[in-house]
């Protein structure tokens, strides 16, 4: 993966594109929107960058701007309940700050590799 803009010398862990969508934001119910996005993990953060669907397109540019980061610490990671989503391969992601997520791929390989990787940042960043 390559490094994002905010913080240009630390390689991100893991990226790559996945649907996401928020439920709830701040502790309340959202309208969900699914959108196909450039996901990048780094660290305690993880980076949604609405439209951007290659690591090209990560450097540089206007579009180098993320759509909205998450911050990972306190946070948890499970797979969401049918009622969550119709969707297949289904993470819900739940912050300290009260937003939860769903993240999904088609792809079952690509999604259990994100649900490793999002409980090991939680668990490796919970106590900072
Ligand atoms: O949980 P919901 O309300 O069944 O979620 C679906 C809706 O958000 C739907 O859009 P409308 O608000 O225009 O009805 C989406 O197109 C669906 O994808 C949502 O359900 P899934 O099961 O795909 O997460």
């Amino acid at each position: 993966c390559p490094s994002s803009p905010k913080h240009p010398s630390t390689p991100s862990e893991k990226c790559g594109v996945l649907n996401v969508t928020k439920i709830t934001e701040n502790g309340k119910k959202v309208r969900k929107n699914w959108m196909s996005s450039w996901t990048v993990l780094q660290g305690s953060t993880l980076l949604f960058a609405k439209g951007q669907t290659s690591s090209s397109s990560w450097f540089g540019g206007n579009q180098s701007k993320p759509e909205f980061t998450v911050d990972l610490r306190g946070g948890s990671v499970e797979w969401a309940s049918k009622e969550k989503s119709s969707k297949k391969h289904v993470i819900e992601l739940k912050t300290r700050q009260g937003t939860e997520l769903l993240i999904q791929s088609e792809i079952d390989s690509i999604i259990t590799d994100w649900y490793k990787a999002l409980t090991e940042a939680i668990n490796t960043h919970a106590w900072e």
